[in-house]
């Protein structure tokens, strides 16, 4: 049965939705889902849910209740089926093997060892192949994979919140608190993100100022692994992030071992720091940092052109001075706002 672009519109947006469950659980991979269709009805659906695990055609496949539908049918996947050998064997081999004549894609696999040898193979074995579809959504949808295999480094969001006349926190000495900027619904949107990002990043200041936590606890998922620049070991121990059990990466020129925890990354800070981290984080397979502060760092990222998305939370009030808002120079080719007692504003490359 033959299906018109519409309808292989349809069936792809369900792949997307299915992928979607797998936020938070399935990185360094991307999040992939699947549908089987057969004469206009979906049979079977998967979505891969943790790395390591089936992939979403192999989960799909194994939830149609009978096989011999396979050979009528149709399977919509958001991304090129792999041709490889990984943690698990090939979703190509499994489709041609169950002998399925058609496979509707939405975007190619970036990663070297399927890249288009995905579709080579299905073609090659009489599968047809059709590619495309709402190709741009699931490029978006993965967009921490994409950059990792792209550019060799994690994606990277800076986020920070401040008043209308641009200040990002009053001055203040260590023992004054904060000026809080978040309410109930900002505070949830802060978690759900770290509950998304493999990394969490914040300079010496923040840390001692605001002794922040950075784990998630507005909202479920794993905590981001947590890293803080402290050049000459100076932060003291009692900390949140060095005290409260979950790991930390401290980047520093010092050479120090692993204590508990807490892990020491040495790194020579006569030249700039960011390039040098980001091939560790690469190296560790880490896809996406979140900076979280403070303007410093933050604006050394931007300086360095070195983000993919940028989300200022800006709040109604002024805070007349204290410590200036990073300055985004480059103009930035969409904005997002979103409602709310905050104004969102999102800048994505
Ligand atoms: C698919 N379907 O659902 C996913 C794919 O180590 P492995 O075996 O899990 O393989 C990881 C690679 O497989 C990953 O880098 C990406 O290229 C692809 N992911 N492929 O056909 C899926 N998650
Ligand atoms: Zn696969």
């Amino acid at each position: 049965m033959k299906y018109s672009h519409e309808d292989h519109c349809r069936y792809m947006r369900r792949c997307l939705q299915l992928a979607a469950l797998g936020r938070g659980h399935v990185s360094p991979n991307p999040m992939v889902g699947a549908v089987v269709v057969h004469k206009g009805k979906i049979i079977g659906e998967g979505y891969h849910r943790r790395c390591g695990e089936a992939h979403a055609e192999v989960n799909a496949i194994r939830s149609v209740k009978n096989e011999e539908l396979l050979r009528e049918s149709t399977i919509y996947v958001s991304l090129e089926p792999c041709s490889h050998y990984g943690k698990t064997p090939p979703c190509c081999k499994l489709i041609i093997e169950k002998q399925i004549p058609r496979v509707v894609m939405a975007c190619f696999d970036p990663f070297p060892e399927v890249s288009g040898r995905g579709v080579r193979m299905l073609r090659e074995a009489g599968v047809e192949v059709i590619t495309g579809i709402l190709e741009e959504e699931a490029i978006r949808l993965n967009s921490h994979f994409m950059t990792v295999q792209k550019f060799h480094r994690p994606y990277i969001l800076l986020k920070w919140a401040q008043s209308s006349d641009g200040f990002i926190d009053r001055m203040r000495s260590c023992s004054e608190s904060p000026v809080l900027f978040s309410n109930a619904v900002t505070l949830t949107s802060v978690h759900r993100l770290r509950a998304e990002y493999d990394a969490i990043l914040v300079g010496t200041r923040t840390a001692l100022y605001d002794d922040p936590s950075l784990t998630v606890r507005y909202w479920s998922g794993k905590n981001p692994l947590r890293l803080v620049i402290d050049r000459r070991l100076e932060l003291p121990e009692n900390l949140r992030l060095f005290s409260d059990g979950n790991p930390t990466l401290v980047i520093t020129e010092k050479i120090h071992e692993p204590s508990g925890n807490i892990e020491y990354l040495t790194v020579d800070f006569t030249k700039p720091i960011i390039p040098t981290l980001l091939q560790e984080l690469f190296r560790r397979k880490i896809s996406s940092l979140l900076v979280e502060g403070g303007a410093v760092l933050l604006q050394s990222f931007i300086d360095s052109d070195c983000w993919d998305e940028i989300r200022i939370e800006e709040t109604p009030f002024e805070l007349k001075n204290g410590v200036c808002a990073p300055v985004v120079t480059r103009v930035p080719d969409r904005f997002f706002y979103s409602g709310g007692h905050l104004i969102s504003k999102i800048h994505r490359r």
